[in-house]
């Protein structure tokens, strides 16, 4: 595996040093300054590149080219976007990049409850409460039917989840589940999520792949002739939520996304966080079956339990079986005699980081103990097996 750190940017308090040290020969990044649906232009890619050759790095994903909504609901200037994003994707393959990552998830990208819950060590982890997602959809969103979308049981415990919060974990909450944007500190407000959530009425799931499918089958062969790999990112968590339609969640759904248009430009970011957050979802199986449309790896577990809450384990325990995943993962380099980039996806914040304000889950040294784990058991499943 290619290993690679995520790095939000020049403001990001993880330097490109620090990823550096923590033995990596890329990062993961993307122009977040530009706004989603412009152009990324050559001269921004080539700055960018700069900064990050300078510290003796490549360049190795992008993660994310971000769809914009329009492109999604097939409203407003898609077409127009639509090419824009063709010349993104020109723009980067003469910059000499190859990998891209991009999700179509409407409007929210990942969902947590929490983003400092204290494991037993002291370190903290994203935590998905059920109990306290259902409570902010139908006592602090308030989102007109919601409770169609619970049980009777689902909602008696939401209520009495909300009933055990004082109004600053209220505030925490709601903050906290509207920050689904990696990249950026600004919260959605109330009004805003209802009005958008609204602009989705009528989008079934079917009708959201019919507009991913029209997306694939516009910019595939544009990637395909610039030798470009294009990753999308699955559901996170990997089911519907607020009402909203989510089209990644199991191995049917990702096979079925490959096979709407099939070119080896048209592939997928395999995040076992995600796909590992449902336990129907096979992911050794899912390595092995969807192997050859696998562009770039997120890894990471999730802890579940039955009430549908789950936390992130640390990188070899929980319930993601990591030795499995890493064994399908060596032999697929094997017998396609590649190395596919990887990143450890998300980290604990621990020890000096405790102290640090980073993006959630993107601290350094929870990433570093991640990453050198899945070094190590790489190294070893390679030299044992
Ligand atoms: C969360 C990330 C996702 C991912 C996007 C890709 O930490 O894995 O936000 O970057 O979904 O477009």
């Amino acid at each position: 595996m290619e290993q690679t750190m995520r790095w939000f940017g020049p403001n990001d308090p993880v330097s490109l040093q620090d990823i550096k040290q923590a033995g990596c020969t890329g990062v993961v990044t993307a122009l977040h300054h530009i706004p989603v649906g412009e152009v990324w232009t050559v001269e921004e890619i080539q700055k960018r590149l700069e900064v990050i050759h300078s510290a003796g790095l490549k360049w190795t994903v992008i993660e994310s080219l971000p769809v914009h909504e329009d492109i999604k609901k097939h409203s407003g200037k898609y077409r127009l976007l639509i090419d824009n994003y063709k010349k993104s994707l020109t723009n980067v393959a003469k910059c000499g990049l190859k990998v891209i990552t991009y999700n179509f998830m409407p409007l929210l990208d990942w969902m947590r409850t929490d983003l400092s819950y204290t494991l037993e060590d002291g370190s903290k982890a994203l935590y998905f409460e059920k109990a306290a997602f259902v409570a902010f959809d139908l006592f602090l969103l308030k989102r007109p039917g919601a409770e169609a979308d619970y049980t009777a049981e689902e909602i008696a415990k939401a209520q009495k989840r909300f009933q055990q919060m004082d109004e600053a974990e209220q505030r925490r909450l709601f903050k906290t589940a509207l920050q689904a944007l990696p990249g950026s500190d600004e919260p959605f407000t109330k009004e805003e999520v209802l009005t958008a959530l609204k602009t989705y009425e009528g989008i079934s799931r079917e009708q959201l792949k019919e507009h991913l499918y029209y997306f694939l089958r516009e910019i595939t062969p544009v990637a395909e002739e610039n030798g470009l790999q294009l990753a999308i990112h699955p559901d996170d968590p990997p089911f519907s939520i607020l009402g909203l339609p989510r089209i990644l969640n199991t191995e049917e759904d990702a096979q079925e996304i490959i096979n709407a248009v099939p070119s080896p430009a048209n592939g997928l970011c395999f995040c076992t966080g995600s796909f590992g957050a449902r336990a129907d979802n096979d992911l050794p199986g899912m390595l092995r079956r969807l192997g050859d449309s696998i562009h770039f790896l997120h890894l990471r577990s999730t802890q579940r339990d039955a009430e549908g809450n789950f936390y992130e384990a640390n990188h070899l325990e929980g319930n993601t079986n990591m030795y499995e995943v890493v064994k399908e993962v060596v032999l697929l380099s094997r017998r396609k005699n590649i190395s596919i980039p990887m990143r450890p996806d998300h980290g604990h914040q621990m020890l000096d980081d405790l102290h640090k304000t980073t993006y959630p889950g993107y601290s350094a040294i929870g990433r570093l103990k991640g990453l050198a784990e899945l070094r190590g058991l790489e190294m070893g499943i390679d030299r044992s097996v």
